[in-house]
């Protein structure tokens, strides 16, 4: 985030701009991820564990697209791994 002096805040301004998504079961669910940290020299990445297995992985500038379709239901963390545990959401796939 440009906006957010991180040494005067004590935290990292690292965040996804969606917190949580919200789909329905068999959904086909579409992730435009995209980079846009002002600092060259910052990676990040946008993952999903198991069932969906999901991996975008970016460097400065850089934008990715991943398609999966929601056919299990619960509540699914994704994160960066760069930036844990203060960049994560969650996929919410309700019946
Ligand atoms: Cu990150």
């Amino acid at each position: 985030m440009s906006n957010v002096d991180e040494n005067k805040l004590k935290i990292a301004g690292d965040s996804f701009s969606i917190h949580t998504l919200v789909v329905n079961k068999g959904d086909k669910v579409a992730i435009h991820f995209y980079n846009v940290d002002d600092n060259k020299s910052v990676r990040h990445n946008f993952i999903i564990g198991d069932p969906y297995k999901v991996n975008i992985d970016l460097g400065f500038g850089q934008n990715g697209n991943e398609t999966f379709t929601g056919d299990k239901t619960g509540v699914f963390t994704y994160y960066c791994s760069y930036h844990l545990p203060v960049m994560t959401g969650q996929l919410v796939v309700v019946p």
